[in-house]
């Protein structure tokens, strides 16, 4: 370690990690086939794209692999494949006891670079923050995990070989999208081990970090849409109205439209996009939302400054939203193509995912509003059957919370098929409810377990697996529970 207070490139990002991540590097190094083993959605396609990338540059072979969870039964799949080594991201420190007993038999050698809670058996290669008291949830990703051991890997390679010198700092713009992925980003942005993560992306020159408003849309929406569709803020005549959103720009002493079309976030320059901010801060102001509610309109924006303006790649939140497209769909190998660069085919079909995806989510939406919610005492509920995937269920029911179609006093339970045997269910609350004691976690998980299911999530927003034949008695049991935590 150089002892200056400025760091230099040699340096690890995250001291505390470093020793784990180099012991993590040089095993893989050593291996002759390795097995890549990541999870589905935004953190673990980018983990899977940034530990693929960083092997490849190490000359190490390896396959890739993808699982919606990790159980018993997947992780017996990849023991079966017979790799020496298999190098878990974004999951695999929760189910060690598990992996381990693999391990024990000979089957393969596990690398782990993941961010949830440990199981109660540790292993030789595990880089996770929380053995570190780094925490987890909030300052690092499974991206993250694997960006560490990247950069390791970098530095043993090169040592290794005296190869060219590739530090992997580049990797640092997916490992944002990750933790952005994982909402991780708070009102201060990205903090502790992910801000050490950001500083080197701006560094190596793949990143931007600024205060700007903080809507979803900003490189590809037209500025009406950017305005109906921004749902954490509601502003009265604006948020969910096409025409409130299209008079209030109209109205601005800027050029909202160029040629007949309507402009982008990306299309303003300073002075406008300051301009639009104080025009909807003052709009919020005087429609009565609240103080801590105006704030939010502003906050840290990353942009990842290799992308091309104006498309969905170079806003992080933005790209995280492709990826998730790719893998609700079952797509994996298109976002994780995506990842490793590629702007040609896997590009246009993960975009044509998410323009599915959001007419289902459309479609879904109007399913519940014309076919209207049943109602319990303490909670409303709808069971799409196979009508809308159970891996968009929880999403339409919380788009349904914020619509008229349902009741806003109670949470909301909505139910989908997840097999021929299984029911999944989503609940979606709001702060209010949560304020007033509502916990959806204990809920669904005390209520799923009750009919021989599992379940948990966050106060707010939670869901369960239950075998369908228990839907009413599962009901019946959330229903009171519900009303017990609002009483
Ligand atoms: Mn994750």
């Amino acid at each position: 370690m150089a002892a200056a207070d400025t760091p230099v490139p040699g340096d690890p990002p995250v001291p505390a990690l470093a020793e784990r991540a180099h012991a993590c590097a040089r095993r893989l190094l050593e291996a002759d086939r390795v097995l890549l083993a990541s999870h589905i959605d935004a953190d673990g396609l980018t983990s899977a794209g940034i530990a693929s990338t960083a092997l490849a540059r190490a000359g190490i072979d390896h396959d890739v692999v993808f699982e919606k969870q990790l159980d018993a039964e997947s992780i017996a799949g990849i023991a079966a494949r017979e790799h020496e080594v298999v190098c878990f991201t974004d999951f695999g420190s929760g189910q060690l006891d598990v992996i381990a007993e693999h391990e024990a038999a000979g089957e393969f050698v596990p690398v782990i670079a993941d961010h949830h809670q440990p199981a109660d058996v540790d292993t030789e290669f595990h880089l996770n923050p929380l053995l570190e008291g780094i925490n987890g949830a909030r300052e690092l990703s499974g991206a993250g995990a694997s960006y560490l051991l990247a950069r390791a890997l970098a530095a043993e390679a090169a040592e290794d070989v005296g190869g060219p010198p590739v530090d992997n700092r580049d990797l640092a713009a997916l490992a944002v999208v990750g933790a952005v992925g994982d909402m991780q980003n708070g009102r201060d942005g990205l903090v502790g081990a992910n801000g050490a993560i950001v500083a080197e992306g701006v560094a190596a020159g793949v990143l931007e970090e600024r205060t700007d408003i903080d809507l979803y849309g900003r490189q590809t929406r037209p500025l009406p849409k950017l305005l109906e569709y921004a749902s954490d803020v509601r502003i009265p005549g604006i948020s969910n109205d096409e025409a409130g959103a299209v008079a209030f720009l109209t109205d601005l002493d800027i050029e909202v439209r160029s040629d007949g079309e309507w402009r982008r976030w990306v299309d303003l320059d300073a002075d406008e996009r300051r301009t639009l901010v104080s025009a909807l801060i003052r709009r919020a102001v005087s429609s009565g939302v609240p103080a801590d509610r105006i704030e939010t309109l502003v906050g840290t924006s990353y942009t990842l400054t290799e992308e091309e303006p104006g498309t969905e790649l170079r806003d992080v939140s933005e790209f995280s939203t492709l990826l998730n497209a790719t893998a609700r769909y079952e797509r994996a190998d298109v976002g994780l193509a995506v990842c490793l660069g590629d702007r040609g085919t896997a590009l246009a079909e993960a975009r044509s995912l998410l323009r599915t995806h959001r007419r289902n989510l459309s479609e879904g939406l109007q399913w519940v509003k014309s076919e209207g919610v049943t109602h319990e005492e303490h909670l409303q509920w709808f069971d799409a059957g196979s009508r809308i995937r159970e891996t968009i269920v929880g999403i339409v029911a919380g788009m349904a919370v914020g619509s008229p179609a349902v009741d806003r006093s109670k949470p909301v339970l909505a139910f989908a098929e997840a097999n021929a045997t299984e029911l999944k269910v989503s609940a979606r609350g709001s702060g209010v409810l949560v304020r007033d004691g509502l916990d959806l976690s204990a809920v669904m998980q005390a209520a799923s377990r009750s009919v021989g299911g599992d379940g948990g999530g966050h106060d707010v927003a939670a869901g369960a697996t239950i075998p369908a034949a228990e839907r009413d008695a599962f009901l019946a049991e959330a229903d009171r529970l519900v009303g017990e935590q609002l009483s």
